[in-house]
């Protein structure tokens, strides 16, 4: 059974056909910010949780039991220009990762996705898509969507976006490994790393990721 459909859902309970960098994890639910809302998976028992905004200490950096399990290096990401006409500098989070997917002409690539976002401005945590053909993940991605910005939502006065569906309809076949990632970041007018970029970091939920 060609990926992702081997573990259609997440409903094996675990990440089976996928790899995971950062603290990732399968859910019945989880909780946006302050308890406003509680998320259940769009369909089944299960959806993907990445990064964990709750293992931080009163200052929002993570805590020692989050530093046993290290979050993963997001630096490469960069957001120019950003939800506040800046720049917003990548630091650490989590990635979901699946090899090997093909996708022909005439499918699509499908998913659930919402974000949750724990932080407020200057950060700018954020969550992006990202396709690497023939699985060259060192190489610019060939394709890729920005998902969400925190910024966006504290604008809106909002803490998570409800479920959304998004698709990808490549026009030539690809072959190679898809990204998923949830990004703590902050939000610059010198693109310059800065203090607080790796506190409070937000969420990305997934789910019924599928090609059809
Ligand atoms: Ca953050």
């Amino acid at each position: 059974m060609p990926l992702p459909q081997q573990n259609e859902h997440f409903e094996n309970g675990d990440f089976q056909g996928y790899r995971t960098y950062g603290i990732c994890q399968v859910a019945k639910c989880f909780t946006a910010f302050h308890e406003i809302h509680t998320f259940s998976p769009v369909s089944g028992s299960y959806f993907a949780v990445l990064d964990d905004p709750r293992s931080i200490d009163g200052d929002g950096a993570r805590t020692a039991e989050a530093a046993g399990y290290p979050p993963a290096d997001t630096g490469a990401w960069r957001i120019t220009p950003d939800a506040d006409g800046r720049t917003t500098l990548g630091k650490d989070g989590a990635i979901l990762e699946c090899r090997s997917v093909r996708i022909t002409p005439g499918q699509a690539l499908w998913f659930h996705w919402a974000f949750l976002r724990f932080d407020w401005s200057p950060a700018n945590d954020f969550a992006v898509f990202a396709a690497y053909a023939d699985d060259k993940v060192d190489q610019p991605s060939t394709y890729q969507a920005i998902l969400a910005q925190s910024l966006e939502l504290e604008r809106q006065n909002r803490w998570y976006t409800d479920w959304q569906a998004f698709s990808w309809r490549p026009q030539t076949p690809f072959s190679g490994t898809l990204r998923w990632i949830a990004s703590n970041g902050i939000s610059t007018s010198i693109p310059l790393p800065r203090p607080g970029a790796d506190a409070r970091p937000s969420a990305l939920l997934l789910d019924c990721i599928t090609i059809e």
